[in-house]
């Protein structure tokens, strides 16, 4: 007998004599990848301890199943304003929801995954796993919280879940007599674990002189290294800290760089830590406690209280840590420090590439982050990191992050449309290069903004170009400051709109990437009205369209 839910990737024929005393589900929200990550190391093991497992992204389980689990373990994200994933909306809405069904068959787990400078930190989360228990189902082990260093609050969860799963299912022995482990050579290959040292081999200002955005196309050697990618894909590059920033840190703190300290088993100088293995720009929340409790500052303190939630809000909003140890101080030592910051994480980027052409290269498009704040220069780790880096001297350390989500029709005759402004037109430049060098017949659209035409066109030759060569069909552009009136992307949508719903209507896939808090909604929105007012439907049915196209992955956003 075949419980419901469980999925037999191999050996089903063994599976089916095994008969398994239940299975493990995984249900996953990511929005980066790093909850995938998680889910799947954990089916892994399960698997390797004999246990059935499936692992199944949010957005692809059958919520109908539910109430058929025995043992759930969900692993998800939190966005920005406290969002789930884009892609785990369904999920999440179905169990808050009044449809869900009661739970009293179920034992479940939660681990959520966040970024602490964010208030809603880890509450899609919370709020699940307080639901499952609402819902009657039995918590097995306490949820747990990651930052955006996931990994040493990651681990040991991942240890109960597994511990757990062994208890609650009794391992197929059959299956694992039949079918045993076999130990597969490895090859080498470049991981997040395990980066690849690449070449910089250009890195160019690519806005105008007089532009108030910095931003580079850079191009990186994957020379030798066996890394592929796909458009779509990100590249993952690992950051170091500005010198001038860790020597600031140092000195506000009276510390000395060259003090030894152990973290996890590593031993750095604090100068290293610092440097390249802490994140010492964005302010996390439990940071700051820390801090306000050595700095025995009661404005601090109190906005760690209820009352204090705007303030803390704006807090972690405004500082980098910088900032707050100049203008809070307090007492720290070296390893209360290094112990207290979060990991320095790699940073994901849209490759702006086709490997079809560019071989063994791999490009980005980098807005470089820098503002002024109380007196000083800021800038953000990683986009600041690629910009300093040197062409035919630095190098840099990068893997490729799969991103299964954001891929071209299958189908080359399909026709596309592509919506991405600013530094969101990156995979797009990879699109229109796989396009071409595919000879795919269907037509390729870009809706490209940005504030000023003069120093602001991102890759304009290139864009024009394409267009001569037929490999770009149409370019829309909008040039926000230009003009008396702002004019965004979706202005130019709307203008277009019975084209735009035209080619819709012919199969056309609809892309978006680029700011995920004003812009994606506004375009969503463009989208709304348009199919509304081209297709003669009510808001309601334009909304359900718009939803069917999602569903069949014809409407993608890589946004962020
Ligand atoms: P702005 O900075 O002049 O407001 C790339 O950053 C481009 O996206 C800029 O022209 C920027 O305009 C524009 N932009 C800002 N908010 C937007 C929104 N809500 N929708 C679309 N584009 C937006």
């Amino acid at each position: 007998r075949q419980l419901p839910g469980s999925v037999q990737a191999t050996a089903p024929s063994v599976a089916a004599q095994a008969a398994p005393q239940g299975s493990l589900t995984i249900v996953y929200g990511t929005q980066t990848g790093n909850s995938r990550l998680l889910a799947e190391r954990l089916k892994q093991r399960a698997e390797a301890a004999g246990l059935a497992v499936r692992c199944v992204r949010a957005g692809e389980y059958p919520t109908r199943e539910l109430k058929n689990e025995r043992l759930l373990y969900v692993v998800i994200s939190t966005q920005g304003d406290g969002d789930p994933p884009d892609d785990a909306r369904g999920f999440v809405e179905f169990v808050l929801g009044k449809r869900a069904p009661a739970l009293g068959q179920l034992r479940f787990a939660v681990l959520g995954l966040g970024d602490s400078s964010y208030p809603k930190f880890c509450e899609i989360g919370r709020v699940l796993d307080e639901r499952f228990a609402e819902l009657g189902a039995s918590r097995l082990f306490a949820r747990a919280e990651c930052d955006v260093d996931f990994e040493p609050v990651a681990e040991p969860w991942l240890g109960q879940a597994l511990e757990h799963a062994k208890k609650e299912l009794e391992p197929q022995t059959s299956l694992a007599t039949v079918t045993p482990l076999r130990t597969v050579p490895v090859t080498p290959t470049f991981s997040r674990e395990n980066p690849y040292p690449s070449q910089v081999l250009a890195n160019q200002r690519i806005t105008g002189r007089g532009a108030n955005k910095d931003v580079r196309h850079l191009e990186l050697s994957l020379e030798g290294s066996g890394l592929t990618y796909e458009p779509g894909d990100a590249l993952g590059v690992v950051p170091r800290n500005p010198p001038d920033l860790v020597e600031a840190v140092l000195s506000a703190l009276r510390l000395d760089g060259a003090t030894d300290v152990t973290r996890e088993g590593r031993t750095l100088s604090l100068k290293r830590w610092l440097s390249e293995g802490l994140e010492i720009t964005r302010l996390s929340r439990p940071f700051l406690a820390s801090h306000a409790t050595r700095s025995g500052n009661t404005e601090l303190q109190r906005l760690l209280t209820p009352e204090g939630a705007e303030g803390l809000r704006a807090l972690l909003a405004s500082h980098q840590v910088i900032d707050l140890l100049r203008q809070y101080p307090a007492t720290w030592g070296a390893e209360e420090l290094v112990g207290a910051l979060r990991r320095l994480t790699p940073r994901l980027y849209s490759i702006a590439s086709s490997q079809k052409r560019v071989g063994e290269e791999v490009h980005l498009t980098v807005s470089l982050v820098e503002y002024e704040a109380f007196g000083f220069r800021h800038v953000g780790t990683a986009s600041n990191y690629l910009a300093t880096r040197e062409a035919g001297q630095d190098l840099v350390d990068v893997f490729i992050e799969a991103n299964e989500r954001f891929r071209l029709p299958k189908d080359p005759s399909r026709d596309v449309i592509m919506i991405g402004p600013g530094t969101g037109v990156a995979p797009f430049r990879a699109f229109v290069q796989e396009r071409a060098e595919l000879g795919a017949s269907g037509r390729n659209w870009l809706f490209f903004g940005e504030q000023h035409f003069r120093t602001q066109f991102l890759y304009q030759l290139e864009w024009q170009e394409a267009v001569k060569k037929g490999e770009l069909h149409r370019l829309d552009v909008a040039f926000s400051r230009d003009q008396g009136q702002k004019v965004y992307v979706q202005h130019r949508l709307r203008e277009k709109g019975r084209e735009v719903y035209d080619w819709l209507q012919g199969g056309a896939h609809l892309y978006v990437c680029g700011d995920a808090t004003r812009m994606a909604p506004d375009v969503h929105e463009a989208l709304i009205d348009i199919i509304a007012t081209h297709g003669g439907k009510s808001r309601e049915d334009a909304k359900a369209h718009l939803e069917s196209l999602r569903e069949q992955q014809r409407y993608l956003r890589d946004v962020y």
